[in-house]
């Protein structure tokens, strides 16, 4: 019945590698795009359950958007204010010690610290603002900053990467969220995001974070103007600096969201492209531990059944994520545990509560 799947799909030689382990190449990724979902899920579920079992892992997070000024006008963005909106905002330092105060009475063991690029900000501030979170929660693990903020921490400290990278973690940074990465593709930076740092210049900065001992995530943005093969590129582009540093903790294919954006014109993506990333993540990047489904772009629905589909990390309660608010309360979007892990094991999956390095906090069986 298996084989009869997959060989209908046209995939029983890609079967085979998966079985023996063999790594896929271009052309399997491009013909992974074009099967059938199903098969291809099918396939991604065998690599998903060899690496974590019935395992689903969350984390109790807490977002931090320090800013929405920026300088890099991403046509893809809803977020950002340009740097002389009145509507734009910065926390000051201050500011930050408040918002982390705010949820001192709710467990979290993560603080993600994503904002635009404001070109105002100092050096000082970014330390300031890691040390202040640190003093406020010293035992929450502290996420900060894109490979897109560092470029930017890189300029304003006038030093060498490295030594931005040692000065924040000894401030406390611990790990990197995976943003900024977009599509690898010269024709959709140029078309879409070329203020921006390009694939070469992500990577770059990712492989000198993971060379000092700061681990990080990836990302990519699909559902807008990118091509397949283009995202077959980028995919193999990340298992390559992999196997060079084996920094990735996570792959987060990111559901690109229409609404106010200057691509406002374009369809939002269905649960088919949706599962069809995650699945096509999961087997082209045989060397990432673990694929999320992050419920806040795909919806809670769509990441349940992507836990079949080649995800085995759902995100987590995720308090106050702006980047994308959701388009009919525009409120933040936030889950409590208890709807969390009822979903993970409504879907059939074990919820395990993890910590950012994905160390096991509480296997929930
Ligand atoms: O780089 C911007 C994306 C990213 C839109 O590391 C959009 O665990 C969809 O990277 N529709 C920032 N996406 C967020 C990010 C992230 C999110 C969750 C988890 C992790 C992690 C990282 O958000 C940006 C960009 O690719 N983005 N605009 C939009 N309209």
């Amino acid at each position: 019945m298996v084989e009869r799947l997959v060989e209908r799909a046209g995939l029983t030689d890609i079967y085979e590698k998966v079985i023996n382990g063999t790594r896929l190449s271009f052309e399997d990724g491009v013909r992974l795009y074009q099967a059938d979902l199903t098969a291809v899920g099918y396939l991604a579920n065998i690599v998903r359950e060899r690496k974590n079992g019935n395992t689903t892992y969350w984390v109790r997070n807490q977002h931090l958007n320090y800013t929405n000024i920026c300088n890099k006008f991403c046509k893809f963005c809803s977020f950002y204010r340009p740097p002389t909106d009145p509507t734009g905002y910065t926390m000051s330092v201050e500011q930050v010690r408040e918002k982390v105060r705010q949820f001192k009475n709710m467990k979290v063991t993560e603080i993600h610290i994503v904002g635009g690029v404001n070109p105002r900000l100092p050096y000082q501030y970014y330390i300031d603002l890691v040390k202040a979170i640190k003093d406020e929660r010293p035992e929450v693990h502290v996420k900060a900053f894109t490979m897109i903020e560092w470029a930017q921490i890189q300029r304003v400290a006038k030093k060498p990467l490295e030594e931005c990278f040692l000065e924040l973690k000894a401030a406390g940074v611990e790990s990197l969220p995976g943003g900024g990465a977009e599509v690898f593709s010269e024709r959709v930076h140029e078309n879409l995001f070329h203020l921006k740092a390009d694939a070469d210049r992500w990577i770059e900065i990712a492989r000198v974070a993971h060379r000092c001992g700061l681990p990080s995530n990836a990302t990519m943005l699909y559902g807008h103007v990118e091509m397949l093969e283009e995202k077959v590129e980028h995919h193999l582009k990340l298992r390559e600096l992999q196997d060079e540093t084996g920094g990735i903790l996570c792959f987060i294919p990111l559901s690109f969201h229409p609404e106010n954006t200057a691509l406002s014109h374009l369809p939002p993506n269905t649960g088919e492209q949706d599962l069809r990333e995650i699945a096509v993540a999961r087997l082209l990047l045989d060397n990432v531990p673990h694929i999320k489904a992050f419920w806040v772009m795909t919806s809670p629905a769509v990441a349940q059944v992507a836990q079949w589909y080649g995800a085995d990390d759902f995100d987590g309660t995720v308090h106050e994520y702006e980047i994308v608010r959701d388009p009919v309360t525009d409120r933040d979007q936030s889950l409590t545990v208890q709807a969390l892990t009822d979903m993970i094991r409504e879907a059939g999956r074990v919820p395990c509560e993890r910590d950012n390095l994905y160390n096991v906090l509480n296997m929930m069986n």
